[in-house]
């Protein structure tokens, strides 16, 4: 074959190669690839005078200069390797196996050696392998021959179109992942080195009854429920974050995060509630936020007659519309930074999100908050109601048994029943629980801070043999009994009562 086929095939292997193995790396979150092992090892084996040579001409570039070489180099190699396919094929395996074999030497002289770094070094050989083999033909098929038909010379020109399409997709998309990778830990670590004043979390005494099996009052943020729009959370630095309020205001304000805490913090239990929550779910929890009353900053904009909405923003673009009366009421509505003591973990909103009782998140719980528009219902329309949702959002009184769980097989006699109940911003005043004989008895309910949080119940059950259904409704603080009324999630929220079955023998 004296045409260039070999030659450009051998490159476009290496480079799907090299692609792959940066690809395979940002996936799999290794410390470092094949290739930047491969260029460290090149700079610590450059002799010291050597290296301060090209320090003095190229200066801090002689890291993406090593990078480069490597690179060069490994497509030169891979069009030796092109060139030797068809003549000498033993020979192009073996500098392909020594080309990984390289890699991995490199990846282990370093401290970041590891199975995964095998892999990847293994599978862009491979990769490399598979690539000459597509792209070079028996001589007789050779596509540039005077012999080679237009079908030929399409084909090969279509599949060398695939390989370059992939290499600069799956490179292109590597070091993109590689850098948010490298801006997150950033963020991570911004949000570790924040010194907040000390916020110790102390659950009110009589307010976790202790029910084995009943969620706890107070939420982990590990187990806290996470929903939101974003396939991957904005990632904002505290220090260039910050809050712009505008529209019916007198005064435009900007905050910044220390601004906040200037401010001074304040904690609040809220429990926040997703209205996607349904009969019986987990799209719930409670925690201690610190924040700065968002009343307080819509006091100082000075709010405008004939304003009665926020429509707040988020990095991602996100919108939220909630009704100004519920930000001014008087109740715990915060623009917080801390949840459980810690600084807002990133899925959570870092570093700074709304919390306000007695609405779900989609009208109130902005996370990664920066914009705040004051105006009105009636001038726009966020994300959710966009799409079908109700615009204001309340939440609903609601009740869960978390003890039993439905299907259990039980001993009769003595049994813990238990769970929780809810109905943010007006509170809780008892909870019945019905063991399928249609006779409400009244539950155990634990002592909470405030009127927006969870309550634990408890009752203890003689539970007879047979096969019985268990139902549990909440009473709010305003005596209303929560409703058997079967309503879905969509447009604002589920109702109706969470009923388990369980067997007792
Ligand atoms: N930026 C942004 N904030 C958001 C959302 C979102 O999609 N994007 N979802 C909201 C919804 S629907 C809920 S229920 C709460 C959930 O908050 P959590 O993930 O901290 O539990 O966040 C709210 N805030
Ligand atoms: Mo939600």
């Amino acid at each position: 074959m004296s045409s260039r086929v070999p030659l450009l095939s051998g490159v476009l292997a290496a480079g799907a190669g090299l692609a792959l193995s940066e690809a395979l790396s940002a996936i799999l979150d290794l410390r470092e690839s094949p290739l930047l092992a491969v260029g460290q090892g090149v700079i610590n084996l450059t002799p010291g005078p050597i290296a301060e040579a090209i320090i003095g001409v190229v200066g801090t570039a002689d890291k993406p200069l090593a990078v480069t070489s490597v690179v060069l180099a490994v497509l030169a190699l891979g069009a030796l390797a092109g060139t030797w396919w068809q003549p000498h094929r033993l020979r192009a395996f073996v500098l392909v196996v020594l080309l990984v074999a390289g890699a991995i030497t490199a990846l282990f002289a370093r401290p970041y050696g590891s199975v995964e770094g095998v892999f990847v070094s293994t599978a862009a050989g491979v990769a490399m392998l598979g690539v000459l083999k597509l792209l070079i033909r028996d001589p007789q098929e050779d596509p540039t021959s005077l012999a080679a038909t237009g079908a030929q010379r399409r084909t090969f020109i279509r599949t060398l179109g695939l390989v370059t399409i992939g290499i600069v997709v799956l490179g292109g998309g590597s070091q993109l992942l590689a850098a948010r990778r490298r801006r997150r830990r950033d963020i991570e670590a911004a949000r570790a080195a924040l010194e907040l004043p000390a916020r110790p979390v102390n659950v009110p005494a009589g307010a976790d009854l202790d029910v084995t099996g009943v969620a706890s009052w107070n939420t982990s943020n590990r187990d806290f429920y996470r929903i939101d729009t974003a396939l991957s959370p904005p990632l904002i630095d505290p220090v260039e974050w910050s809050l712009r309020i505008h529209g019916m205001v007198d005064n435009e304000i900007t905050l910044t995060y220390q601004d906040l805490i200037d401010r001074g913090l304040q904690d609040a239990w809220v429990t926040l509630c997703c209205v996607s929550n349904p009969i019986g779910g987990e799209l719930i929890g409670n925690t201690v936020w610190g924040g700065v009353p968002i009343k307080d900053i819509l006091d100082e904009a000075g709010i405008q007659g004939g304003a009665d909405a926020l429509l707040s923003t988020s990095d991602d673009g996100w919108t939220c519309g909630t009704p100004l009366a519920a930000l001014t009421d008087g109740r715990d509505a915060l623009l917080a930074v801390t949840m459980n003591g810690e600084p807002l973990p990133i899925a959570h909103g870092f570093p700074v999100r709304q919390v306000v009782p007695g609405l779900y998140g989609y009208v109130s719980a902005t996370k990664w908050v920066v914009d705040w528009e004051i105006t009105r219902f009636s001038d726009f329309e966020a994300y959710w109601t966009q799409r079908g949702w109700g615009e204001r959002g309340e939440i609903k009184t609601g009740s869960r048994i978390d003890v039993p769980r439905s299907g259990d097989e039980l001993t009769a006699g003595a049994v813990r029943v238990g769970g929780v109940a809810w109905h943010q911003n007006v509170g809780i005043s008892g909870v019945e629980v019905d063991f399928g004989d249609g006779r409400w008895r009244e539950a155990e309910i634990s002592s909470v801070p405030t009127a927006d949080t969870w309550v634990q119940w408890a009752i203890d059950w003689d539970a007879p043999e047979g096969r019985h259904a268990i139902s549990v409704r909440a009473i709010d603080a305003d005596g209303v009994v929560q409703t058997a009324d079967i309503a879905d999630v969509l447009p604002d929220g589920a109702t109706g009562h969470h009923i388990i079955s369980v067997g007792v023998s």
